[in-house]
C-alpha cells in the first residue's frame, strides 16, 4: 500500500492486523484512538483497550505548523527509528521502546508513557522531577560517547555517518532556523512587538552574527557523534519518577555539543520564563540547579567512559596510558571537554535567539499572556543569547548559570 495518513477512524482498520499491536490490545473493534499530536511535524495517536496501550506515531509528507506549503519527507520516520535504536543500545531505558516500523507508512508504534507528561509543560507547571539534570547530562554524555570515534569501530562509525547524511531536509531546518532565520527578516520569523529594538541590535550585531556561523559550521562540518538533534524540553517526558526521551527525528551526525546546549538553553528558558508563571518562589532555583547539574553529570560520565571505554581511533591508548602517561589523557580529555562545553554554550546562545525570533516558539514564552511581562522575560533571553554565544570561549557553565539568574532582575529591554 502507498503511504496514506493515519485517522484515528482508519487506525484499528489498517493496524488491527499488526501482531504487536493485536497481542497487546486485543480486538481491534475495541480500540480506542485519539490523535494528540500537539509538536510541529507529524501526527500521534494514543491507541488503547481495557489490555494494553500503545503510540502510533506517523511523519506526514509536510510540515504540520506550516501546511502543505512546507513539504517534508517520510524517510524523517526511518532516521527517527534508526536513531531510537542506537540510543536504546547507548543508554538502555532513556528513550521508549520501538515495537515496530513500517518504512513505506512513515510509522513507528512504540510504548506508550503513562501517566508521563512533556517536560515543558511540566517545567510551566512548577512540577520537580527528581534526578532530571543528572538523568539528561548523562544521556547526553553516553550517546555522545558511543555514537563517536572514540567509541565506535571507524567503518561502522563511517558508515552511518553516510546513512545519517540522508536526513537533509531535517538538517536543513535546523541550519535555517537555528544558525540563520533570527539574525535576518526571515519570512517565517515572528516576535513580540516591543521587541523589536532588540531585535533590531542582535540584527545588526556583527559579532553574533559572525559567532552564529562559527556555531553552524561546526553544525554541518564536525561529524563528531549522532546527535539527538532536537532535544529540547519538548522532547523529554516525565511521570515524577521515570524520565524519557523522545522524538529523535533530527538525528544526524554533528559536534558533540549540540544536544546539551540545546537542552541547556531550554532549561535556561524555563527559568527566564518563571516570572510569568505562578510557580512556587524557589521553582526557579530548583531549576538552576538541575541546568547545573546536567553539566556535571555530562562531565562525569563523560569522564568516567573516557576512562573505562576508549576503544574507538582517537586518543589511543597507545599515546598515553600504554606508555605510562595516564596524566597525558586526562590533559587531553579536559582540552576536549572544555571544547565541548564551548560549543554548548555556544548553541544555548542561538537556541536562545531562534525561540523568540524566529518560527519556532516555547510555550514557557508563548503562554505568558502578559505582552509587556513576556516581552521582559524573552528579553533577558535575548541578552544572555547574545553573551553565551559571542563569549562561548571564555564562559564556564556556572558563570552562564549565574548570569541567567543575575539577569532575571534586569530590564533588557
Ligand atoms: C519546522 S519545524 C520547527 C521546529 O520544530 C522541531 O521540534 C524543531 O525544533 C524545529 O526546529
Ligand atoms: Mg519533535
Amino acid at each position: 500500500m502507498t503511504y496514506q495518513p493515519l485517522t484515528a477512524d482508519s487506525l484499528p482498520r489498517r493496524l488491527g492486523t499488526l501482531a504487536i499491536l493485536a497481542d497487546r490490545l486485543g480486538d481491534p473493534a475495541l480500540w480506542r484512538v485519539r490523535e494528540v499530536g500537539d509538536g510541529n511535524l507529524n501526527l500521534v495517536f494514543i491507541v488503547e483497550s481495557d489490555s494494553g496501550a500503545a503510540i502510533v506515531k506517523q511523519a506526514l509528507p509536510y510540515v504540520r505548523l506550516v501546511g502543505e506549503s512546507w513539504p517534508l519527507p517520510l524517510r524523517r520516520s526511518f532516521f527517527e527509528a534508526s536513531a531510537l535504536e542506537r540510543q536504546a543500545e547507548r543508554d538502555p531505558g532513556a528513550v521508549p521502546e520501538v515495537w515496530h516500523f513500517d518504512e513505506a507508512q512513515a510509522l513507528i508504534v512504540m510504548q506508550f508513557l503513562t501517566p508521563h507528561i512533556i517536560l515543558r509543560r511540566s517545567l510551566i507547571q512548577g512540577r520537580r522531577q527528581e534526578g532530571l539534570g543528572a538523568f539528561l547530562g548523562r544521556f547526553c554524555a553516553r550517546t555522545a560517547f558511543r555514537g563517536s570515534d572514540l567509541s565506535l569501530a571507524a567503518a561502522e562509525r563511517k558508515a552511518d555517518v553516510a546513512l545519517f547524511a540522508g536526513n537533509v531536509e531535517l538538517c536543513d531546518i535546523t541550519e535555517n532556523l537555528v544558525f540563520t532565520d533570527p539574525y535576518h527578516d526571515a519570512p517565517l520569523n515572528r516576535h513580540t512587538p516591543a521587541l523589536q529594538p532588540a531585535v533590531a541590535r542582535l540584527r545588526a550585531d556583527a559579532a553574533l552574527k559572525i559567532a552564529a556561523q562559527e556555531l553552524k559550521v561546526e553544525f554541518t562540518a564536525c561529524a563528531e557523534t549522532l546527535m539527538h538533534g532536537d532535544l529540547h524540553t519538548g522532547s523529554v517526558m516525565v511521570d515524577g519518577r521515570d524520565i524519557k526521551v523522545i522524538d529523535p527525528e533530527f538525528a544526524a551526525y554533528g559536534p558533540f555539543g549540540f544536544d546539551l546546549g540545546m537542552l541547556v538553553s531550554n532549561f535556561l528558558m524555563a527559568y527566564l520564563s518563571q516570572p510569568g508563571h505562578a510557580n512556587a518562589p524557589d521553582f526557579g532555583d530548583w531549576l538552576l540547579a538541575e541546568t547545573a547539574a546536567i553539566w556535571s553529570a555530562f562531565r562525569a560520565e563523560f569522564t568516567h567512559l573516557w576512562r573505562t571505554e576508549r576503544r574507538g581511533m582517537l586518543y589511543p591508548e597507545e599515546l598515553y596510558e600504554a606508555q605510562g602517561d595516564p596524566l597525558a589523557a586526562e590533559a587531553a580529555r579536559l582540552r576536549l571537554m572544555d571544547r565541548i562545553r564551548t560549543q554548548a554554550l555556544g548553541v544555548c546562545g542561538v537556541e536562545l535567539h531562534r525561540r523568540i525570533l524566529g518560527l519556532a516558539h516555547n510555550a514557557d514564552f508563548e503562554e505568558i499572556a502578559d505582552e509587556g511581562l513576556r516581552a521582559a522575560c524573552e528579553a533577558r533571553a535575548l541578552s544572555l543569547g547574545r553573551v553565551l554565544a559571542v563569549e562561548r570561549a571564555h564562559v564556564d557553565m556556572d558563570d552562564a548559570i549565574e548570569l541567567a539568574r543575575v539577569l532575571n532582575g534586569r530590564d533588557c529591554l
